[in-house]
């Protein structure tokens, strides 16, 4: 049976992944590691946890090694908008974070999962179908730790034998805990606001195409890669994934066949909106298809429907 930590516990992965681990390996099995947040005071408190900066090398090897830990979810992080607002800080919670985690997992022989995200890409990137090995030159601080964080693993794999393995995430969609200064949080913002206010007021343009992803996919993603048989991996890190694409103005449509009186309205950021010009319209997962069997449960219809079911159950 193995002995999991996740970092980032609280986060917006972070508290559906522990609950679904919890689940699948025992609560005892899972410890819960929350920094600004502590695990103390939400979803994951009912089951083994700790507070923990994961930038504290020494306090992640006492985690590790006192509560014999086997497996590392690394998804301690900062997002992409509020990384651009706070670059340095982006660097050292993104890249020190990672490079302990794999430090530690490379001395504790523990096997990592890291989540990569759309953002490892860049302006210079195939938008479309974007191949699973092409440009990668992203202009967003996030995008580059996420991209150097995807080289990091392999690098770690291929010179001390790390199993790391990872996946690049698009905009996650979760019914149960709000994601926290990201460019594609409008696709979750919009929800609350249409169950609540009956409008949204949209930081992106109507037309800004961007992969997507509902968060029972997410999670079922990240546990499956980690049970696939290494024998199958050709790629380990950095594996395109999507269930969806859409604009704000498609999603919209979508909510206004259940809410007939939603209305949108599109007030653009500038720094979110040219973070997300940036980033691909449609990714190419074909790879993950065919290595590790992916296969998301939630396309744009299904998502929606569910996503309503939840917020109105939850505020009505
Ligand atoms: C963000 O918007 O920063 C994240 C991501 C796509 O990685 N959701």
């Amino acid at each position: 049976m193995p002995k999991i930590l996740v970092t980032g516990a609280t986060g917006q992965i972070g508290t559906e992944l522990t609950l679904a681990l919890r689940e699948r390996y025992g609560v005892e099995s899972v410890v819960a590691a929350g920094y600004r947040r502590e695990p103390s005071s939400g979803l994951t408190q009912a089951g083994p946890h700790c507070s923990l900066d994961v930038r504290d090398a020494a306090a992640l090897d006492e985690v590790i090694a006192g509560q014999g830990i086997t497996v590392i979810y690394h998804l301690a992080a900062m997002l992409s908008a509020v990384a651009e607002d706070q670059p340095l800080q982006a660097w050292d919670i993104n890249m020190n974070g990672l490079l302990n985690v794999l430090e530690s997992a490379r001395q504790y022989r523990c096997r990592v999962f890291f989540p990569s995200s759309i953002a490892a890409f860049g302006p210079g990137t195939p938008p479309y179908n974007t191949p699973q090995d092409t440009v990668q030159h992203p202009s967003t601080i996030y995008g580059i730790t996420k991209v150097t964080g995807e080289l990091l693993c392999d690098y770690y794999h291929r010179r001390y034998g790390v199993d790391a393995r990872g996946l690049r995430y698009p905009g996650l969609i979760s019914n149960q805990v709000l994601p926290g200064g990201g460019t594609t949080d409008y696709a979750v913002d919009i929800f609350y606001a249409a169950v609540k206010q009956g409008h949204y007021d949209c930081f992106l343009r109507a037309d800004t195409q961007l992969d997507m992803m509902y968060m029972p996919d997410a999670i079922a993603a990240a546990m499956l890669l980690m049970e696939t048989d290494p024998g199958k991996l050709t790629h380990r890190n950095g594996f395109n994934v999507t269930a969806m694409s859409f604009t704000p103005a498609q999603l919209a449509a979508e909510i206004q066949k259940h809410l007939p009186g939603f209305t949108i309205g599109y007030t653009v950021d500038p720094l979110r909106q040219a973070i997300a010009d940036s980033w691909p319209r449609h990714m190419d997962d074909s790879a993950a298809r065919a290595e590790w069997v992916w296969q998301p449960s939630f396309d744009l219809p299904g998502m929606v429907a569910d996503m309503l079911a939840h917020i109105k159950a939850k505020l009505c």
